[in-house]
């Protein structure tokens, strides 16, 4: 009996871990912006906290109407993160999925030096591309 127990505590802390990361691990609060030109609202969500230096990271990102708030679906969106301070930008490129109901997956963040990155999401709609931009510190 001991013996089984034994086995099985350390498989139930991982099923725990890898089930419910905000019970274990709080994420930090989901931050919005406004699109530089008012068109849409990006709310977006690390799945790690704090943001980890040179080590991949995913992100939930949502889109709204700038207007009236409802979930812009189907969006081709860009998405990048780049150091202004340095001119560069990531060492990988990012991968998006869309999630349905204006919600989209975004994996493979990488910021790969210390000190402040903006995550850029660039909206296509039509002709026109609208960006909402987030500051990142990386420690
Ligand atoms: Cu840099």
């Amino acid at each position: 009996m001991s013996g089984c127990t034994r086995i099985l505590a350390p498989v139930v802390a991982t099923l725990l871990v890898a089930c419910s990361p905000e019970g274990a691990d709080p994420l930090p609060e989901p931050q919005t912006v406004t699109s530089q030109a008012g068109g849409f609202q990006a709310r977006w969500q690390p799945s790690v906290d704090p943001l980890p230096l040179n080590d991949s990271f995913d992100a939930t990102l949502w889109l709204s109407t700038g207007a009236n708030g409802l979930p812009i679906e189907g969006a081709r969106i860009s998405v990048d993160c780049r150091m202004p301070a340095h001119r560069h930008g990531m060492l990988q490129e990012v991968e998006v999925s869309d999630e349905g109901q204006g919600r989209y997956r975004v994996l493979g963040l990488l910021c790969h030096m210390p000190g402040h990155w903006v995550l850029q999401v660039d909206l296509t709609r039509g002709a026109v591309t609208e960006r909402a931009q987030f500051d990142l510190v990386i420690e």
